[in-house]
C-alpha cells in the first residue's frame, strides 16, 4: 500500500486545494456529496454533529506521518462531524477514546486505515472508502456507467474493489496492472476483462479509474478522457491536463470522508 508523506497531505487541515469546487465543476458534487452517494444514502443534510469522532494518531511501523491525524481530523469536521485527535496515541489513545464514548474511531498504521463504529462494531477501510469514492466521482463525471467501458489501473487493495464495485454499477470493466499476475487474479475474481499492456490499455480508454502509484505521459491520453486517480504520488503532464475532460484526484480526502459517512450510515 502507498504511504503518504507529510508533504503529499500538508495542504488538507486548510483545503487548500479547495475541493469541493473543483470536484462541483468535474462531478457536480461536493466531497459530501460523494461521500454520501458511497455510502448508499440520499444526503437530505443530516446534521452529523451529534456523532462525534477521535482520530488516534499510531506510532507503530513506520510511525505517524506528519500531518496525518490532523487532516483526517479536518477531513471529518468539513463534512459535520463533532471529531478531536486523541492526547494519547495507540492503545492509550484508543482507550481514551473508548473512556471518552465516541461513535467513531478512525486511526491508520502502515497496513490499515480504519473507521470503527463503537455502537455496532462495523469498520470500514480505506481502501473500500477510496475505491467507491472515485467510483462514484467518475460516475457522476461521465453521466452513468451502466454499459461502458472502464480502465481499472492497477490490482491492489483499491484496484480490486474498483473492479466489483464498477462491474456492480454496470460498467464493462478491464483490470491492468504492471504484475500481470495480480490483474489476473482480481480478473478472475470477479469476472472482467484482463488487459497486459498497461500504457497500450490507457491510451484505448475514455473512462479510466487509476488506482496505481503511476503516472502516465499525455501523448497516451484519449481527448476527452476521464480519468479518476486516488493513485500517489499523483502527475499528468501539460498535454495530459489539456485533453482530459477531468482529472479527479485527492491525496486523502474523499477516501476518508466515505469511510465516516458509510461507517455511521446505520445511526443516521
Ligand atoms: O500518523 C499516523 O497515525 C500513521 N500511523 C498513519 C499511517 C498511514 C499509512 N497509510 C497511508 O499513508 C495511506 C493512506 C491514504 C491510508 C492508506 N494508505
Amino acid at each position: 500500500m502507498t504511504r503518504l508523506t507529510s508533504d503529499d497531505i500538508k495542504g488538507v487541515p486548510q483545503d487548500e486545494m479547495d475541493l469541493d469546487s473543483r470536484l462541483l465543476s468535474m462531478t457536480g458534487k461536493t466531497v459530501r456529496g460523494i461521500a454520501f452517494e458511497g455510502a448508499g444514502l440520499e444526503d437530505t443534510g443530516q446534521d452529523l454533529s451529534r456523532f462525534r469522532v477521535a482520530v488516534v494518531p499510531i506510532t507503530s511501523g513506520l510511525g505517524v506521518i506528519g500531518g496525518f491525524a490532523a487532516s483526517v481530523d479536518a477531513i471529518v469536521r468539513r463534512l459535520g462531524f463533532d471529531s478531536h485527535v486523541t492526547a494519547g496515541t495507540d492503545v492509550k489513545g484508543f482507550a481514551e477514546a473508548v473512556a471518552d464514548d465516541v461513535d467513531m474511531v478512525m486511526m491508520a498504521d502502515d497496513d490499515m486505515f480504519i473507521a470503527y463504529n463503537t455502537r455496532n462494531g462495523e469498520q470500514t477501510d480505506n481502501a473500500y472508502g477510496t475505491a467507491i469514492g472515485y467510483a462514484v466521482a467518475l460516475r457522476n463525471a461521465a453521466g452513468g456507467l451502466e454499459g461502458r467501458d472502464v480502465l481499472v489501473i492497477g490490482a491492489g487493495f483499491v484496484g480490486g474493489n474498483a473492479v466489483r464495485i464498477l462491474r456492480d454499477m454496470g460498467a464493462n470493466v478491464s483490470v491492468t496492472d504492471i504484475v500481470l499476475a495480480k490483474a489476473e487474479a482480481v480478473a478472475e475474481r470477479h469476472g472482467v476483462a484482463v488487459l497486459e499492456d498497461v500504457n497500450h490499455a490507457f491510451s484505448s480508454f475514455d473512462l479510466i479509474l487509476n488506482a496505481a502509484p503511476a503516472s502516465f505521459p499525455g501523448e497516451l491520453m484519449r481527448e476527452g478522457a476521464v480519468i479518476s486517480t486516488p493513485g500517489v504520488p499523483h502527475y499528468f503532464d501539460e498535454e495530459g491536463r489539456r485533453k482530459a475532460r477531468a482529472i479527479i484526484h485527492d491525496p486523502l480526502e474523499i477516501g476518508t470522508a466515505v469511510m465516516a459517512v458509510n461507517s455511521i450510515r446505520r445511526l443516521l
